[in-house]
């Protein structure tokens, strides 16, 4: 089993969490000394930090959200001097107002630090030669990604998003080993393969997929896997903690979270503590950053968190595959759907192609829900009650699962927009 440090990666849970409770003490006298915005925040929840001495005292700190950094933006939340900045990042801003991170030089070594670790938890190392797929420039993907691999001593093709078929030509041609994306995208760089009548599985040496920075089911992975002969390993982060950070390891069972590096809590919808192992939303204090310190920051993202020690040793708690975001669930007619739950369903049934879109909308007083799924030819020139009886098929187990009607619509296979980045699986027409 390799470590890239395997020194603190198995750190007994005791001391991961005094080491993070010194951290925490330091860090909020800091941002109450530096920060005029944390400062405001602190008197304003009656707090001072003298009243944090431990790390249950984290639940006197009153929370961030991502409306803060919009309303000061660009930098009133950055603790540091425009001089001590080396880089920014900045969200695209597709909901309002973009958000800003900035960087100072030992942020970025913390977070290449924490993606070396990553990286190597998936079995990559010198001799890798690591495509990376994810964008460059604002976005925290490629960039995230690629000082990671260089990191390592791996090889880096940092090709960026789009341009499919170079991707395939390029992973063929230079012995990609393991490719950056998202999961979306490695299903859309397989079918195009298809297309090109290449097999990855058998005409490229790719055994390894870091896919993230969108919800994707455990059912999905099953097929990236299948159709593509590779390990598909789940990476989380987010631009406000950096970047692209967690991944899993060879266990394939959790994200290994630094906590060196970063406090998580699971918090229930009143921000009350969970159960270790219940689910609720991420919450992200940042132990070392010291550009934009981020004191229990609601993440908006479902999981749960898990302290055991994982079967390859290391101690660091897990976060268990995001469920969705709370921001993501869709209502209709009153009931709760999630999108994760509806591609659970539709990546069970093997008629039913990867690509798929859920559209809402209002007919009159009342929400309609429609599922677009892509199926092959092959499937569509069937007989039209054998089509009929699939669409029935389909909408029977997402009504069991989701408990409320949804119109099955089978569209052919390639029609349904591709994206090289994020998917956007849900047009909620209610709204516009
Ligand atoms: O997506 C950073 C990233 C880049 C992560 C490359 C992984 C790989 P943002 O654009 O700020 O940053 O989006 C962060 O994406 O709050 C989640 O809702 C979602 N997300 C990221 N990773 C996962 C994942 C990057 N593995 C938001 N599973 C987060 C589910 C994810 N959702």
């Amino acid at each position: 089993m390799e470590y890239w440090n395997p020194k603190v990666e198995r750190l007994s849970a005791e001391e991961l969490k005094q080491l993070q409770e010194r951290k925490l003490r330091r860090l909020v006298e800091n941002a109450h000394q530096y920060s005029s915005f944390y400062k405001k925040r602190f008197a304003a929840a009656g707090v001072s930090p003298h009243d944090i001495r431990s790390l249950e005292d984290i639940q006197q700190l009153p929370f961030t959200h991502k409306t803060d950094l919009r309303d000061t933006y660009p930098t009133g939340m950055f603790s540091v001097p425009q001089s001590q900045i080396v880089r920014f990042h900045v969200s695209s801003g597709t909901t309002g107002v973009p958000t800003v991170v900035g960087y100072s030089a030992n942020d970025i070594d913390v977070w290449t630090t924490c993606l070396a670790r990553s990286l190597t938890a998936c079995g990559l190392g010198r001799g890798d030669v690591v495509q990376v797929a994810y964008a460059y420039g604002l976005f925290t993907g490629g960039l995230g990604l690629h000082y990671g691999v260089e990191e390592i001593g791996a090889a880096v093709l940092p090709v960026g998003a789009g341009t499919t078929t170079r991707q395939i030509n390029l992973m063929k041609d230079l012995g990609t080993t393991a490719i950056a994306c998202t999961p979306s995208y490695m299903l859309h760089i397989g079918e195009v393969a298809e297309s090109m009548n290449i097999d990855i599985a058998s005409q490229t040496r790719l055994r390894a997929g870091i896919l993230g920075a969108e919800p994707w089911s455990l059912e999905s992975r099953t097929r990236i896997e299948q159709n593509l002969g590779i390990k598909a390993y789940d990476i989380y982060g987010t631009s406000e903690m950096s970047g692209p950070l967690f991944t899993e390891c060879s266990a394939q069972n959790g994200i290994h979270a630094w906590a060196d590096h970063f406090l998580i809590e699971i918090v229930d919808d009143y921000g009350g503590p969970v159960e270790e192992g219940e689910k609720g939303e991420l919450v992200v204090t940042t132990l070392s950053k010291e550009a934009l310190p981020l004191i229990r920051y609601k993440m908006g993202d479902i999981t749960s968190l898990v302290w055991e020690e994982c079967e390859c040793g290391r101690t660091h708690p897990r976060i268990m595959r995001i469920q969705g975001r709370v921001d993501d669930m869709i209502v209709v007619r009153g009931v709760n759907v999630f999108p994760s739950q509806i591609e659970s369903v539709l990546m069970q049934i093997p008629e039913v192609g990867d690509h798929f879109q859920i559209v809402v909308d209002r007919a009159g007083p009342m929400d309609v829900m429609a599922v677009k799924i892509e199926v092959t030819e092959s499937t569509l020139s069937d007989r039209v009650g054998a089509l009929m009886q699939l669409e029935e098929r389909v909408a029977k187990q997402l009504r069991d699962v989701l408990m409320v009607n949804a119109k099955v619509e089978l569209v052919e296979r390639g029609t349904l927009p591709r994206s090289s980045g994020k998917s956007q699986k849900v047009i909620d027409l209610r709204q516009i």
